[in-house]
């Protein structure tokens, strides 16, 4: 769907939900699916601000769809320019819906500058997925506002948030409030070790399917079910199929997919969005044969 289809095809209250917030009650509507924004002080919007918002709708619609979504995970201490330009050139070709960028360790410099270049570069829209409050960006589309509910470590569960919030309210991000369950991959990943949590064990789906119940309870946005990158082994189909059964919000999955049959299956399970890292940092060959298997998945699922 182009953007022009996006905009013409969603109603008032979508359009003021999502741009509501950004331009205060100075919206106007003129009949169903016809909208035309007054600036505030009757300036005119800057073509930035308009493009901004239609990128923010194409983000919410994609969301919300029924597809299945592709999103690769760009760490930026784990790309080089040369790898970066290469899988943004890949991924242009082979239907990516999101760039998610961020890591649990970024010890160098890239953070901003990766952002940028994806945005210079491409047309799908990048993500934050923070590992920390310090990973914020004004340049990206969105940030995965998240709050690890699987753990016990209030750092985690709101402290960083609270340091986070003012800031991404005044980079005037639009953020997504996502319920993140850290799972046993079968290995200690960094992110349990820098979070200093526990991660839900792989043969407890009851355990995931409670915690992901209370964060939609709680009103996040979507759930994120992460073995942790270049996890030995992915989240278990039948704890996907448990949680998706029990939640009505989109259900992100994430760490150790490793290839297209791997993505068909948990595609399969009830993924609404696959994350794919560590193995495309590699291989970034392997990108095509999984988007299809993805996007394949769509089609038998209807
Ligand atoms: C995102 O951490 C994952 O949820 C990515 O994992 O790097 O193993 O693909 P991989």
């Amino acid at each position: 769907m182009g953007c022009f289809e996006t905009l013409c095809g969603l109603d008032f209250p979508v359009w003021k939900k999502i741009c509501g917030k950004k331009f205060g009650n100075n919206l106007g509507v003129s009949g169903k699916n016809f909208v035309w924004f007054f600036g505030r002080e009757n300036q005119a919007f800057t073509a930035f601000t308009i493009y901004r918002c239609i990128i923010v709708v194409m983000l919410y619609t994609k969301l919300k769809s029924s597809s299945k979504q592709l999103a690769i995970l760009i760490d930026p201490d784990k790309h080089s320019q040369e790898s970066l330009t290469q899988l943004v050139d890949l991924a242009e070709n082979a239907r990516t819906d999101f760039f998610f960028v961020g890591g649990s360790l970024l010890l160098e410099d890239r953070f901003e500058k990766t952002i940028s270049y994806i945005k210079e570069h491409s047309k799908i829209p990048v993500i934050i997925f923070p590992g920390n409050n310090y990973q914020i960006s004004a340049k990206a589309d969105a940030i995965l506002f998240l709050s690890l509910i699987s753990g016990r470590n209030p750092e985690y569960l709101i402290g960083q948030q609270v340091i986070a919030a003012p800031l991404i309210k005044e980079a005037k991000i639009e953020t997504i409030s996502t319920g993140y369950l850290l799972i046993d991959g079968g290995r200690v990943s960094t992110t349990s070790y820098i979070t200093q949590t526990v991660p839900i064990p792989n043969d407890k789906p009851d355990i995931a399917v409670a915690t992901a119940l209370a964060g939609e309870m709680l009103g996040m946005k979507l759930i994120y079910l992460e073995a942790g990158s270049g996890a030995v082994n992915s989240v278990s189909a039948e704890m996907i199929k448990a949680v998706k059964k029990n939640i009505s919000i989109p259900l992100i999955v994430g760490g150790g997919i490793r290839s297209a049959e791997q993505a068909e299956e948990i595609c399969k399970a009830g993924a609404d969005i696959i994350v794919v890292g560590n193995v495309l940092e590699k291989k970034p060959g392997l990108l095509m044969e999984i988007s299809l298997a993805v996007h394949s998945t769509n089609k038998v699922s209807g």
